[in-house]
């Protein structure tokens, strides 16, 4: 058990999470943080979304995502082939115990396909995450531009 209370320490450099489980749990659940979206304006079908994956004390995989302004909700990666950045949907997305996996542009992302509405910035939308262990996962996304991401924290309630 002292194992896994020293990966929660040291994963938890923000605590934001902190509130959602007890000092008690010997076993931590995977977290979310920094969940976003791209605006989008009227009319475009597909966004981007993107969040921080929190490792928990074992390894988990997340396995989907649905948002209610989308039609489904891809797990895409992206990947350099030549000169040309490649978008590929990917079955999951790994895990691992303690770690941190950022979902970022260029990177893994989430696509938000058939969009229904635009996304203005400012807004916030719920997003629902499904890990193989956890289950399922609903979070806050704020819509901002790329540039704006996690500047000072960029963390408010
Ligand atoms: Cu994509």
């Amino acid at each position: 058990m002292s194992l896994s209370r020293c990966l929660l320490a040291f994963g938890w450099s923000l605590g934001l999470l902190a509130s959602t489980a007890s000092a008690q749990d010997a076993t931590a659940a995977v977290g979310v943080e920094n969940a976003w979206a791209r605006p989008t304006a009227a009319g475009q079908k597909v966004g981007g979304a993107y969040v921080t994956l929190k490792g928990g004390s074992r390894p988990d995989r997340l396995i989907g995502a649905s948002a209610a302004i989308a039609e489904r909700v891809e797990l895409h990666s992206m990947s350099m082939d030549g000169d040309v950045m490649r978008m590929r949907q990917v079955e999951d997305i790994e895990v691992p115990a303690g770690q941190r996996v950022e979902l970022k542009p260029g990177g893994l992302h989430l696509m938000l396909m058939g969009l229904k509405q635009a996304l203005p910035a400012g807004t916030r939308l719920p997003l629902k995450l499904r890990f193989e262990r956890a289950g399922e996962l609903t979070v806050e996304m704020s819509v901002r531009a790329p540039g704006e991401a996690a500047s000072g924290g960029g963390h408010q309630h």
